[in-house]
């Protein structure tokens, strides 16, 4: 919680993939090592293939699991899918993740 993120997301596929973080928004930093033209906080950024970003995004004050996924329903239930904690970083790690938190919202 409260600690800078910076996510390098790589499409080494050869078909468009719409990576969706789930619960957060984020903003590009990096497009294929390139300054994006402008910033905006977004919560889905499309990859086309062989394409990679740079995404900076801040887990604010909801410990818990989450997860990010492609946005392509078929990808999804595919396994192109993962879950993540975000932990109070100051308790000790078995409290910093209430145990009824997760949030499968779709
Ligand atoms: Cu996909």
């Amino acid at each position: 919680m409260g600690e800078l993120q910076i996510w390098e997301v790589f499409n080494a596929s050869l078909m468009d993939h719409p990576f969706h973080l789930h619960g957060f928004f984020f903003q590009v930093i990096e497009a294929n090592g390139k300054a994006p033209e402008y910033m905006a906080w977004k919560d889905t950024i499309n990859l086309p293939p062989r394409s990679k970003v740079k995404i900076a995004w801040i887990p604010d004050n909801r410990p818990g699991m989450w997860m990010y996924h492609c946005h392509i329903i078929e990808h999804h239930a595919a396994g192109m899918m993962a879950h993540f904690e975000v932990i109070d970083g100051d308790k000790p790690y078995d409290e910093a993740i209430p145990s009824q938190a997760h949030h499968h919202h779709h």
